[in-house]
């Protein structure tokens, strides 16, 4: 069997699932009628946001004609910019015939910054990889960031300029960059569209003859976990690589790292559905089904072997660092079993979320749950309600600080309620961020004034072969995440782009915020404030509030407080219902009665002093996530 296994990275948006549409239609992989835009987005939540979520396998078959192959494929390493050698090397062209049938393996990945992890899994998983740049956009942050994943893996890299067919298309001199960026020659840089299909079959030859094939790697069964879902009749299927010998049907395996056996109850390759196979084999990529039910024994990174010839494990992948943290509570504490159960399904198909019980005075328990980044907590809460049909109660999210106490006990701090906010700590620690934005000149004064409010410590910037900019600088985590992406895509009209790593804990200088609604302390509400900021954050806060939460029966007190002193209040004047607009005709003892009636009422709300906050509300101030 011929085999080539590659993966299409790029920017956010660039246009990898669309290429891939058009890929599963010339090798005749989905019917015409079955085919959609971005088939292999099969979420709701992708389909509707218009994004790539999960990394998609799918195998596909292709007969390979030399004609369609690309005129160059000659590829010089290391040419004039040697700045980025690329590993981009006609390799395999040499073990190709004119003519045959190869299989494809490829894995769409997402482009998005917070699935990052989902591009470096899938890349482990392949011998080469598509590097796609819009040509209506040029290289951006992204762009790097996944080339840099590609090169320190010594992948081979295909150059591809994608959407050739957009009137605002600038194909040459996106070549031009490209191979620059590459140090390879402009004419080994392919041209692809993936609404027209142009220059698509030149694509998928040059996967043919420059991927090299699959090597074994050894004669056991060996194969690595890349992703995992989870079925309810079915239990845990693994997605794999087989990088020796072959699984079977009715094998009995085992997970090296978690030492569990089970029998392979069902074997095969994705189509990408689930098309089941006696065996497969060494170079493939497909599924295993388990049947496992428990949580907590499938792991991404670990090898998969049989028992009977156990291989050695392979080199697995280091653990995702969540960036940022929030508790999720149900709005009913009878739905605390279901919560906790559908967090175990959900960690099942997204190996990168992670989450511990916790319980709180007011909200009762829930969880503190860790994510990749604030897309990645708004689409597991997303799917937490939709396909458990949980209502929730999400606290403001927020980074990890490291308090050093008085004393010399050191504790991290992943929740605003738990932070000390009377002078107990010795020193407070955040994790800062190293970015890099690549933005025309014309915004660079805009970025530089958004990196500066942000508190960033703005490093270098250089200029790129098309002309725009790049800046680098190092950024607080926590000021990255309130609202930065959003606010440098607007202050620079869409085209600036970001990507960043994580380089350490630093010295914060950070106060906690507490937020009182009708003399109460709502501790979801509570938030960690730059010291900078302090003022002008409690003021929006309680405006935003205001604004937010529904009239009472009593005139509502909405205030924040900074240890111990209220620095900000609004007061939110009560709603007066008329209770007696249904009466008619002069029975004026009847009205009176209803009105003190009223009045009782209000007295006893507020002594109660208990206000239900909408879950509308909750969700909007986190999600907000500043003013
Ligand atoms: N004109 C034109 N538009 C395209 C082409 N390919 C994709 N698009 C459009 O570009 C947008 C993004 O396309 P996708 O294929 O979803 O991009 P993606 O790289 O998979 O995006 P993520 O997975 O979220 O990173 C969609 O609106 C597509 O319709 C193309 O070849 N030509
Ligand atoms: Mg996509």
């Amino acid at each position: 069997m011929n085999i080539r296994n590659f993966s299409i990275i790029a920017h956010i948006d660039h246009g990898k699932s669309t290429l891939a549409d058009r890929m599963l239609e010339l090798t005749g992989t989905i019917e015409p009628r079955r085919m959609q835009s971005q088939v292999l987005d099969k979420m709701d939540l992708e389909r509707e946001r218009g994004i790539t979520i999960k990394m998609a396998p799918v195998r596909m078959v292709w007969k390979y004609h030399s004609e369609v192959s690309p005129k160059d494929n000659k590829l010089p390493t290391g040419q004039a910019n040697n700045k980025y050698p690329a590993s981009v090397e006609a390799s395999a062209s040499k073990q190709v015939s004119p003519e045959d049938e190869y299989v494809l393996n490829l894995i769409d990945t997402p482009g998005h910054v917070d699935f990052s992890y989902e591009v470096s899994r899938a890349l482990t998983a392949v011998e080469g990889v598509i590097l796609l740049v819009d040509s209506t956009q040029g290289v951006e942050a992204q762009t790097l960031s996944v080339l840099a994943v590609a090169k320190q893996l010594n992948r081979v890299i295909i150059p591809v300029v994608s959407k050739i067919d957009a009137p605002h298309a600038r194909v040459q001199e996106t070549k031009a960059e490209l191979a620059l960026l590459l140090g390879c020659d402009e004419s080994t840089v392919l041209g692809a569209s993936g609404k027209t299909g142009e220059g698509v079959a030149e694509v998928l030859s040059a996967i043919v003859e420059r991927i090299p094939p699959p090597v074994p790697d050894s004669k056991d069964p060996q194969g690595l976990i890349f992703d995992f879902g989870y079925s309810e009749h079915r239990g845990i299927i693994v997605y794999l690589r087989v990088f020796g010998g072959a699984f079977t049907k009715g094998d009995r395996l085992r997970f090296v790292a978690a030492n569990a056996d089970f029998i392979a109850l069902e074997v095969g390759v994705l189509t990408p559905g689930e098309t089941p196979r006696e065996s497969l084999s060494e170079g493939e990529i497909g599924y295993i089904v388990t049947g496992i039910k428990k949580p907590g024994i499938a792991s991404v990174g670990d090898t998969i072997t049989s028992v009977k010839n156990p291989s050695r494990p392979m080199h697995g992948y280091q653990a995702p660092t969540p960036v940022i943290w929030a508790s999720v509570y149900p709005e009913s504490q009878d739905d605390l079993l279901l919560l906790r159960q559908s967090l175990e399904k959900l960690r099942l198909s997204d190996s990168s979320l992670s989450y511990e019980e916790e319980s709180s005075g007011v909200m009762g328990r829930g969880f503190r749950c860790g994510f990749l980044g604030m897309l990645h907590l708004e689409i597991i809460i997303e799917r937490l309600r939709r396909e458990f049909n949980l209502a929730l109660v999400v606290t403001q999210p927020t980074t990890v600080y490291e308090i050093t106490k008085m004393n010399g006990s050191v504790e991290n701090i992943y929740s605003p309620a738990r932070f000390p906010d009377d002078g107990t700590a010795k020193e407070v620690r955040e994790m800062w961020a190293k970015i890099a934005i690549i933005a025309p000149p014309e915004y660079i004064g805009a970025c530089t004034q958004l990196l500066y409010d942000h508190e960033a410590i703005t490093g270098d910037s250089e200029t790129l072969p098309d002309g725009k900019l790049q800046i680098s600088a190092e950024i607080p985590l926590r000021e990255l995440m309130r609202g930065f992406f959003d606010r440098l895509k607007s202050v620079s009209s869409g085209y600036a782009s970001l990507s960043y790593e994580l380089i350490g804990m630093r010295a914060a200088d950070v106060v906690r915020l507490d937020v009182l609604v009708a003399e109460e302390s709502v501790p979801a509400f509570a938030r960690i404030v730059s010291r900078r900021r302090q003022q002008t954050e409690a003021e929006a806060l309680v405006e935003k509030l205001e604004k937010l939460l529904p009239k009472q029966m009593f005139e509502l007190k909405i205030q924040a407080k900074i240890g111990g002193r209220i620095i900000a209040s609004r007061r939110k004047s009560a709603m007066r219902k008329d209770v007696t607009g249904y009466l008619y005709g002069g029975d004026i003892t009847r009205k009176m009665k209803l009105l003190e009636k009223q009045k009782r009422g209000k007295k006893k709300m507020l002594a109660r002093g208990k206000v239900d906050i909408p879950h509308e509300v909750f969700l909007k101030v986190v999600k907000g996530g500043e003013e």
